[in-house]
């Protein structure tokens, strides 16, 4: 990384920890303005400084009206981000319905999955976050989505991914429609345990598990192949 990437970096990640939304955008966007690589942005950036966030709120310095500022800035930059992730997408190579589940307002780890993906080529059906579990199905039958994607960051909520599932096989579309979970308390052994389909630890492999998933339903094609 250059001294520059890194120095603006520290300056964005220092921004979001000090709870300025407005300075966050401002130093994201001159970061894009210098050429310094999204990736670096989202994990580094924004990745690190919500991890410091969280430790201070564990070790009792912040408390929830920080943590609420603190997304407000990881936010900012996301919008910043945005417009340099837009693809124009004629044929996606996949339909994606994407929510955090029921109870959990925790969404810019979703809102980042979300962006990356579409900038990738999916088109992304999203729900925001606390989504009732039949809400998942009633949009996946709307609008015949590929991939069911859930998003969870407590360890209480993360069970209503197993609800989501169980809700797709009684509407009678699960072999129809992948899952793919992800989010900090989600382990590929939870996946795995709740019958999903595929797992991705940050919004990068998102991309690649889900275009995996829909070359496993199009029997090694993706959907913008036909
Ligand atoms: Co809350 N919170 N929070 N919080 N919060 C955590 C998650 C926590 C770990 C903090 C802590 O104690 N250290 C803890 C959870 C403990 C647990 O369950 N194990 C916690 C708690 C306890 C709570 C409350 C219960 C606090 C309270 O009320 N007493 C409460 C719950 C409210 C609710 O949801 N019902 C609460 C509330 C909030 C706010 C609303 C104030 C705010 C969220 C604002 C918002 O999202 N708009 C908030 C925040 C900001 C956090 C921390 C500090 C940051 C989360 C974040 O945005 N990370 C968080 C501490 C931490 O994470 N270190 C914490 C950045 C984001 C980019 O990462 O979302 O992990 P993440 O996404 C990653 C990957 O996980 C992955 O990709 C992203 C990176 O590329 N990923 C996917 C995510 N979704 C994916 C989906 C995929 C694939 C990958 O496929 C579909």
């Amino acid at each position: 990384m250059s001294s520059c990437a890194e120095e603006l970096i520290k300056e964005l990640k220092e921004a979001i920890v000090n709870l300025d939304p407005d300075k966050a955008r401002e130093v994201a966007e001159k970061a894009l303005k210098q050429g310094i690589d999204i990736k670096l942005l989202i994990n580094e950036g924004i990745g690190k400084a919500m991890q410091r966030v969280g430790e201070l709120y564990e070790q009792g310095e912040y408390f929830l009206p920080e943590l609420l500022l603190a997304g407000e800035a990881a936010t900012e930059v996301l919008k910043a981000l945005e417009p340099k992730l837009k693809a124009e997408v004629i044929k996606p190579k996949g339909v994606i319905v994407i929510g955090t589940v029921e109870g959990d307002l925790h969404d810019i780890g979703k809102n980042l999955v979300a962006m990356v993906l579409r900038a990738n080529g999916f088109e992304v059906h999203d729900l925001g976050r606390d989504v009732p579990v039949k809400e998942f199905v009633k949009k996946a039958i709307e609008v015949d989505a590929d991939i069911v994607a859930m998003s969870a960051l407590l360890t209480t909520t993360m069970i209503k991914m197993r609800d989501v599932i169980e809700e797709l096989k009684k509407a009678g579309i699960r072999d129809k429609v992948k899952v793919l979970v992800g989010g900090a308390p989600v382990t590929a052994d939870f996946a795995r345990e709740i019958g999903a389909d595929g797992y991705a630890e940050d919004a990068i492999e998102a991309v690649r598990v889900a275009e995996e998933l829909v070359r496993a339903k199009y029997g090694g094609k993706l959907r913008s192949e036909f």
